[in-house]
Protein backbone atom coordinates (compact mmCIF):
# COMPACT_ATOMS: atom_id res chain seq x y z
CA UNK A 1 0.00 0.00 0.00
CA UNK A 2 1.14 3.55 -0.97
CA UNK A 3 2.33 5.76 2.42
CA UNK A 4 -0.32 8.00 1.42
CA UNK A 5 -2.95 5.52 2.00
CA UNK A 6 -0.94 3.72 4.93
CA UNK A 7 -1.52 7.35 6.24
CA UNK A 8 -5.55 7.80 5.57
CA UNK A 9 -6.50 4.22 6.99
CA UNK A 10 -4.72 4.38 9.83
CA UNK A 11 -6.47 7.87 10.79
CA UNK A 12 -9.78 6.62 9.13
CA UNK A 13 -9.92 3.06 11.62
CA UNK A 14 -7.79 4.62 13.97
CA UNK A 15 -10.76 7.34 15.19
CA UNK A 16 -13.50 5.25 14.17
CA UNK A 17 -12.66 2.70 16.49
CA UNK A 18 -12.62 5.98 19.10
CA UNK A 19 -15.94 7.04 17.78
CA UNK A 20 -17.28 4.13 18.32
CA UNK A 21 -16.30 2.94 21.39
CA UNK A 22 -17.76 6.70 22.05
CA UNK A 23 -21.30 5.90 21.19
CA UNK A 24 -22.35 4.01 24.31
CA UNK A 25 -20.63 5.69 27.63
CA UNK A 26 -21.23 6.34 31.30
CA UNK A 27 -20.91 9.77 31.50
CA UNK A 28 -21.64 12.18 28.38
CA UNK A 29 -19.76 15.98 28.98
CA UNK A 30 -21.09 18.48 27.11
CA UNK A 31 -18.02 21.46 26.49
CA UNK A 32 -14.36 20.92 27.41
CA UNK A 33 -14.10 24.03 29.78
CA UNK A 34 -11.94 23.67 33.26
CA UNK A 35 -14.34 22.33 34.97
CA UNK A 36 -15.60 19.84 32.41
CA UNK A 37 -11.73 18.45 32.24
CA UNK A 38 -11.25 17.92 35.82
CA UNK A 39 -14.75 16.21 35.94
CA UNK A 40 -13.54 13.80 32.71
CA UNK A 41 -9.90 12.96 34.52
CA UNK A 42 -11.52 11.74 38.67
CA UNK A 43 -14.60 10.05 36.49
CA UNK A 44 -12.24 8.36 33.97
CA UNK A 45 -9.87 7.73 36.98
CA UNK A 46 -12.27 5.78 38.69
CA UNK A 47 -13.09 3.78 35.65
CA UNK A 48 -16.09 4.66 34.27
CA UNK A 49 -15.66 5.47 30.68
CA UNK A 50 -16.04 8.97 29.95
CA UNK A 51 -16.22 11.31 26.75
CA UNK A 52 -15.79 15.15 26.04
CA UNK A 53 -17.76 17.07 23.52
CA UNK A 54 -16.20 19.68 22.27
CA UNK A 55 -17.71 22.24 20.16
CA UNK A 56 -14.55 24.11 19.17
CA UNK A 57 -11.18 22.47 17.74
CA UNK A 58 -9.18 23.32 21.06
CA UNK A 59 -10.80 22.39 24.26
CA UNK A 60 -10.03 24.00 27.46
CA UNK A 61 -13.06 26.71 27.05
CA UNK A 62 -12.49 29.82 28.78
CA UNK A 63 -8.94 28.87 30.36
CA UNK A 64 -6.63 30.06 27.52
CA UNK A 65 -7.27 34.01 27.35
CA UNK A 66 -6.36 34.18 31.35
CA UNK A 67 -8.08 38.20 32.20
CA UNK A 68 -8.14 40.38 29.38
CA UNK A 69 -5.98 38.22 27.05
CA UNK A 70 -2.72 38.35 29.89
CA UNK A 71 -2.33 34.86 29.71
CA UNK A 72 -2.31 34.47 33.79
CA UNK A 73 -5.90 33.25 35.89
CA UNK A 74 -5.90 33.05 39.73
CA UNK A 75 -6.51 29.70 41.73
CA UNK A 76 -7.21 30.04 45.54
CA UNK A 77 -5.75 27.53 48.24
CA UNK A 78 -9.10 25.14 48.55
CA UNK A 79 -8.33 24.01 44.80
CA UNK A 80 -4.62 24.09 45.21
CA UNK A 81 -4.81 20.24 45.55
CA UNK A 82 -6.27 19.58 41.80
CA UNK A 83 -3.58 21.44 40.23
CA UNK A 84 -1.36 19.52 41.86
CA UNK A 85 -3.21 16.72 40.60
CA UNK A 86 -2.36 17.56 37.29
CA UNK A 87 1.18 18.63 38.19
CA UNK A 88 0.08 22.39 36.64
CA UNK A 89 2.60 25.06 38.85
CA UNK A 90 1.47 28.11 40.70
CA UNK A 91 3.03 30.73 42.50
CA UNK A 92 1.51 32.38 45.51
CA UNK A 93 0.30 36.15 44.94
CA UNK A 94 2.38 38.43 47.43
CA UNK A 95 0.69 40.14 50.05
CA UNK A 96 -2.39 37.87 48.82
CA UNK A 97 -1.63 34.80 51.10
CA UNK A 98 -3.94 32.11 49.87
CA UNK A 99 -4.35 32.94 46.47
CA UNK A 100 -2.15 31.40 42.96
CA UNK A 101 -1.50 32.96 40.04
CA UNK A 102 -0.88 30.47 37.21
CA UNK A 103 -0.13 30.47 33.57
CA UNK A 104 -3.33 29.72 31.77
CA UNK A 105 -1.87 28.01 29.20
CA UNK A 106 -0.41 25.48 30.94
CA UNK A 107 -3.33 24.99 33.08
CA UNK A 108 -5.48 24.43 29.66
CA UNK A 109 -3.08 22.14 28.48
CA UNK A 110 -2.12 20.45 31.58
CA UNK A 111 -6.10 19.54 32.16
CA UNK A 112 -6.40 18.57 28.53
CA UNK A 113 -3.90 16.19 29.00
CA UNK A 114 -4.16 15.53 32.96
CA UNK A 115 -7.86 14.24 31.87
CA UNK A 116 -6.79 12.06 28.26
CA UNK A 117 -4.08 10.20 30.38
CA UNK A 118 -6.32 8.98 32.86
CA UNK A 119 -8.94 7.82 30.14
CA UNK A 120 -11.08 10.07 29.01
CA UNK A 121 -11.94 10.75 25.08
CA UNK A 122 -12.06 13.87 23.74
CA UNK A 123 -14.21 14.54 20.68
CA UNK A 124 -13.17 17.99 19.62
CA UNK A 125 -15.01 20.12 16.99
CA UNK A 126 -18.13 18.76 17.64
CA UNK A 127 -20.64 20.32 19.05
CA UNK A 128 -24.15 18.95 20.73
CA UNK A 129 -27.26 19.88 18.97
CA UNK A 130 -30.09 18.04 20.86
CA UNK A 131 -30.52 15.61 24.03
CA UNK A 132 -31.86 12.50 23.44
CA UNK A 133 -34.78 12.37 25.63
CA UNK A 134 -36.65 8.50 25.96
CA UNK A 135 -39.50 7.96 28.23
CA UNK A 136 -38.98 10.80 30.09
CA UNK A 137 -35.71 10.01 30.70
CA UNK A 138 -32.17 12.21 29.74
CA UNK A 139 -30.66 9.31 27.59
CA UNK A 140 -27.87 10.74 25.79
CA UNK A 141 -26.63 13.51 23.44
CA UNK A 142 -27.25 14.06 19.73
CA UNK A 143 -24.19 15.44 17.75
CA UNK A 144 -22.74 16.69 14.39
CA UNK A 145 -19.52 18.32 13.30
CA UNK A 146 -18.78 21.92 14.05
CA UNK A 147 -18.54 22.98 10.57
CA UNK A 148 -21.51 21.10 9.53
CA UNK A 149 -23.39 23.66 12.47
CA UNK A 150 -21.44 26.55 11.52
CA UNK A 151 -22.25 26.61 7.65
CA UNK A 152 -26.48 25.75 8.43
CA UNK A 153 -26.00 22.57 6.27
CA UNK A 154 -28.73 20.31 6.22
CA UNK A 155 -27.16 17.20 7.54
CA UNK A 156 -28.72 15.06 10.15
CA UNK A 157 -26.57 13.86 13.31
CA UNK A 158 -25.65 11.06 15.38
CA UNK A 159 -26.07 10.12 18.81
CA UNK A 160 -24.31 9.07 22.01
CA UNK A 161 -26.11 7.10 24.92
CA UNK A 162 -25.08 7.93 28.49
CA UNK A 163 -25.72 7.40 31.77
CA UNK A 164 -25.48 10.50 33.10
CA UNK A 165 -25.10 13.69 30.54
CA UNK A 166 -23.10 16.64 32.31
CA UNK A 167 -23.51 20.16 31.16
CA UNK A 168 -20.37 21.93 31.08
CA UNK A 169 -20.81 24.60 28.50
CA UNK A 170 -20.10 27.59 30.51
CA UNK A 171 -22.40 31.13 30.53
CA UNK A 172 -24.95 29.62 28.44
CA UNK A 173 -25.87 26.52 29.85
CA UNK A 174 -26.77 25.19 26.51
CA UNK A 175 -27.78 21.48 27.50
CA UNK A 176 -30.45 23.16 30.40
CA UNK A 177 -31.98 25.08 27.69
CA UNK A 178 -32.52 22.00 25.41
CA UNK A 179 -33.66 19.97 28.37
CA UNK A 180 -36.33 22.84 29.53
CA UNK A 181 -37.50 24.48 25.91
CA UNK A 182 -37.02 21.34 23.61
CA UNK A 183 -37.87 18.01 26.24
CA UNK A 184 -40.26 20.78 28.54
CA UNK A 185 -38.36 19.08 31.77
CA UNK A 186 -38.59 21.30 34.80
CA UNK A 187 -35.38 21.86 35.75
CA UNK A 188 -34.84 21.15 40.01
CA UNK A 189 -34.47 24.74 40.56
CA UNK A 190 -37.10 27.60 42.11
CA UNK A 191 -38.52 28.01 38.48
CA UNK A 192 -38.22 24.82 36.90
CA UNK A 193 -36.00 27.14 34.59
CA UNK A 194 -32.62 28.42 33.98
CA UNK A 195 -32.57 31.64 36.54
CA UNK A 196 -29.49 33.19 34.53
CA UNK A 197 -26.14 34.43 35.69
CA UNK A 198 -25.81 37.39 38.28
CA UNK A 199 -22.82 40.10 38.07
CA UNK A 200 -19.57 40.41 39.14
CA UNK A 201 -19.37 39.16 43.34
CA UNK A 202 -16.13 37.02 43.25
CA UNK A 203 -16.03 35.28 46.32
CA UNK A 204 -19.83 35.36 46.25
CA UNK A 205 -19.66 33.28 42.47
CA UNK A 206 -16.80 31.15 43.88
CA UNK A 207 -18.41 29.27 46.17
CA UNK A 208 -22.11 29.25 44.56
CA UNK A 209 -20.18 27.30 41.21
CA UNK A 210 -19.49 24.56 43.75
CA UNK A 211 -22.71 24.64 45.85
CA UNK A 212 -24.52 24.98 41.92
CA UNK A 213 -22.85 22.13 41.22
CA UNK A 214 -25.46 18.93 41.41
CA UNK A 215 -28.10 16.84 39.44
CA UNK A 216 -31.02 19.30 37.85
CA UNK A 217 -33.02 16.49 36.27
CA UNK A 218 -32.56 12.89 36.91
CA UNK A 219 -29.47 11.72 34.83
CA UNK A 220 -28.75 15.84 33.99
CA UNK A 221 -26.18 17.21 35.83
CA UNK A 222 -24.41 20.73 35.35
CA UNK A 223 -21.10 22.29 36.36
CA UNK A 224 -19.01 25.25 36.61
CA UNK A 225 -20.47 28.57 34.77
CA UNK A 226 -23.22 26.37 33.76
CA UNK A 227 -24.31 25.56 37.01
CA UNK A 228 -23.85 28.67 38.32
CA UNK A 229 -25.87 30.22 35.62
CA UNK A 230 -29.08 27.96 35.48
CA UNK A 231 -28.94 28.83 39.48
CA UNK A 232 -28.59 32.95 39.04
CA UNK A 233 -25.18 32.42 40.69
CA UNK A 234 -23.10 35.80 40.59
CA UNK A 235 -19.97 35.50 37.64
CA UNK A 236 -16.33 36.17 39.40
CA UNK A 237 -13.86 36.64 36.32
CA UNK A 238 -10.49 34.59 36.03
CA UNK A 239 -10.43 32.81 39.25
CA UNK A 240 -11.14 29.36 38.77
CA UNK A 241 -10.42 27.28 42.04
CA UNK A 242 -14.56 27.37 41.65
CA UNK A 243 -14.20 25.60 38.20
CA UNK A 244 -11.93 23.01 39.17
CA UNK A 245 -13.73 22.45 42.64
CA UNK A 246 -17.09 22.18 40.75
CA UNK A 247 -15.42 19.63 38.49
CA UNK A 248 -14.38 17.19 40.90
CA UNK A 249 -17.94 17.51 42.91
CA UNK A 250 -19.59 16.60 39.69
CA UNK A 251 -17.09 13.87 39.33
CA UNK A 252 -18.36 12.51 42.77
CA UNK A 253 -21.90 13.09 42.47
CA UNK A 254 -22.28 11.58 38.94
CA UNK A 255 -20.38 8.38 40.39
CA UNK A 256 -22.42 7.78 43.05
CA UNK A 257 -25.25 8.08 41.02
CA UNK A 258 -24.25 5.56 38.47
CA UNK A 259 -22.69 3.13 41.00
CA UNK A 260 -19.51 3.26 40.56
C1 LIG B 1 -20.13 21.27 22.46
C2 LIG B 1 -20.00 23.22 23.68
C3 LIG B 1 -21.37 23.46 23.49
C4 LIG B 1 -22.12 22.50 22.74
C5 LIG B 1 -20.58 25.09 24.67
O1 LIG B 1 -17.01 28.24 29.55
P1 LIG B 1 -16.03 27.14 29.75
O2 LIG B 1 -14.62 27.53 29.94
O3 LIG B 1 -16.53 26.20 30.95
P2 LIG B 1 -16.40 26.23 32.55
O4 LIG B 1 -17.74 26.49 33.08
O5 LIG B 1 -15.69 25.02 32.97
O6 LIG B 1 -15.43 27.46 32.88
C6 LIG B 1 -15.90 28.76 32.87
C7 LIG B 1 -14.74 29.72 32.74
O7 LIG B 1 -13.99 29.47 31.57
C8 LIG B 1 -15.31 31.10 32.69
O8 LIG B 1 -15.90 31.43 31.66
C9 LIG B 1 -15.25 31.97 33.83
C10 LIG B 1 -14.52 31.58 35.06
N1 LIG B 1 -15.89 33.12 33.75
C11 LIG B 1 -16.04 34.06 34.78
C12 LIG B 1 -16.66 35.33 34.28
O9 LIG B 1 -16.91 36.22 35.13
O10 LIG B 1 -16.90 35.48 33.06
O11 LIG B 1 -16.07 26.14 28.52
C13 LIG B 1 -17.28 25.69 28.00
C14 LIG B 1 -16.96 24.93 26.72
C15 LIG B 1 -16.45 25.84 25.59
O12 LIG B 1 -15.22 25.36 25.14
C16 LIG B 1 -17.53 25.72 24.51
O13 LIG B 1 -17.00 25.74 23.21
C17 LIG B 1 -18.16 24.39 24.85
O14 LIG B 1 -18.15 24.33 26.25
N2 LIG B 1 -19.54 24.26 24.40
N3 LIG B 1 -19.38 22.15 23.18
N4 LIG B 1 -21.47 21.43 22.23
N5 LIG B 1 -23.43 22.65 22.51
N6 LIG B 1 -21.71 24.61 24.12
Amino acid sequence: MAIENVISTAIVRSFSEKLLSGLDLDVAIVGGGPSAMVAARDLATAGIKVAVFERKLAPGGGTWGGGMLFNEVVVQDDAIGILDDFAIGHKEIEGAKGYHTLDSVEMASGLIFGAMKAGARIFNSVSVEDIVFKEGKVGGLVINWTPVERLGMHVDPLTVMAKAVLDGTGHPSEIMHLATEKAQIKLDTPTGNVLGEKPMWVDSGEASTVENTREYFPGLFACGMSANNVMGGYRMGPIFGGMLMSGRKAAKLIAAKIGK
